[in-house]
């Protein structure tokens, strides 16, 4: 049975887990990107070999770049957006000439992923990252204040929302609010901690919907894609997270129907997913196994996490093996298509909980070490029981 190929996601020199430690936490391939170069510069040939060499002379080897992020004018089609795809395509030939050749990115307008939360405490003592409705709702409504919000929220909805506002100290408004805005390690940087300046940006998408901001990244697929097949370089669109609109932004990488008309928009294997299980996994009515069965094709790289919802439109990240995902049955899909690609589809174990040291570290949220690792083992040893079993 051919294998997936097991990587761990590491923000550079600087993130505070250690090349060393991710060898020993049995990862052979790192999922890397250059976050000190601006959204929309190029990469050049030396910046890539430099941090080629760093994770060369660990042991690893660079499998996955995450991301190579789009500038917003791309997505809104405005200002410089030709001279950011030229950019763009400049930075998929230079990754292929340093042999790293895959890129992963995504389509979401402002905000890379959203949660409330970054430390949700889990019976167990571990936290969590989680979303909750509620307190996004009175972040819309009460404090952004955004025109509209109000159409995205029933009344009982608006009335928990004002009340959980309520219930909050200042300390935590601050908190959330930054967690909303500030955007996370590895995401969008263009948006900043000042409310009037976010909302100034959400009102370039005002304009803009699903349809408009689909065909902005169709025509830049039709324009990225044969240079990546030039390139030797797969691309994978990761999907939104959450997979549904907040903010009154366009979203188009939600559903099943979404990534199968990003894939059809341009025919290459090189037009390609990430296919992430927990940002999918949100929604009940994406069929993760099917999903993996019908797509694969062009599946080109991997996260595995799985989230846990609630009746009210919450949802939690919960171990790598519980809550909603049926990893059982992705996995087993997963190694189906496996045995029809040539070479071993990167996978890794996406976030964490923070747990036993971590809990006194300042860590990445979602990406602390002993959380990923503890995932890792256990998608690993799901792997290898699913392959044996199918072998005998
Ligand atoms: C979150 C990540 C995302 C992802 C980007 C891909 O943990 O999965 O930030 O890297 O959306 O462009």
């Amino acid at each position: 049975m051919k294998k997936l190929k097991q990587t761990w996601r590491w923000y550079g020199p600087d993130d505070p887990v250690s090349l060393a430690d991710i060898r020993q936490a049995g990862a052979t391939g790192i999922v890397n990107a250059l976050h000190h170069i601006s959204n929309g510069e190029i990469w050049t040939i030396d910046e890539i070999q430099k941090r080629k060499k760093i994770i060369e002379d660990a042991g690893l080897e660079w499998s996955v770049v995450e991301s190579v992020p789009i500038h917003e004018d791309i997505k809104r089609q405005t200002g410089d957006y030709k001279r950011y795809i030229e950019n763009y395509k400049k930075c998929i030939l230079n990754l292929g000439k340093c042999n790293v050749r895959i890129i992963t990115y995504n389509f979401m307008p402002v905000v890379d992923w959203s949660r409330t939360d970054l430390d949700y405490p889990m019976p167990d003592g571990s936290t969590a990252l989680r979303f909750e409705k509620a307190v996004f709702a009175a972040f819309e409504l009460f404090i952004l204040k955004r025109p509209g919000a109000e159409k995205d929220y029933t009344e009982a909805e608006q009335k928990r929302a004002k009340q959980r506002l309520e219930e909050m100290s200042e300390a935590e408004i601050t908190k959330f609010t930054q967690n909303v805005i500030a955007g996370l390690p590895g995401g969008t940087t263009e948006s900043n901690a000042n409310l009037v300046s976010f909302q100034a940006v959400l009102d370039t998408y005002k304009n803009i919907d699903a349809k408009g901001l689909q065909s902005h990244l169709i025509y830049f697929l039709k324009e990225i894609i044969p240079v990546a097949d030039e390139a030797g370089v797969k691309m994978a669109i990761h999907p939104d997270d959450p997979p549904f609109s907040l903010l009154g932004l366009p979203r188009v990488v939600s559903t099943e129907e979404d990534a199968r008309a990003i894939i059809n928009a341009v025919d290459s294997p090189n037009n390609g997913l990430c296919f992430c299980t927990g940002s999918f996994g949100v929604r009940l009515d994406n069929d993760l196994p099917q999903m993996v069965r019908n797509l694969g094709h062009r599946i080109n790289f991997i996260h595995l996490r799985s989230t846990k919802r609630d009746e009210f439109g919450n949802f939690h990240e919960a171990d790598h093996l519980d809550g909603d995902v049926d990893m059982y049955a992705v996995m087993k899909a997963l190694i189906e298509v496996q045995q029809t690609h040539h070479s071993a589809i990167p996978m890794r174990p996406d976030h964490g909980h923070k747990m036993l040291d971590d809990l006194l570290k300042k860590t990445n949220p979602g990406y602390s070490a002993i959380g990923r690792l503890r995932g890792l083992a256990e998608l690993r040893g799901l792997e290898l029981g699913i392959c044996r079993s199918m072998e005998e």
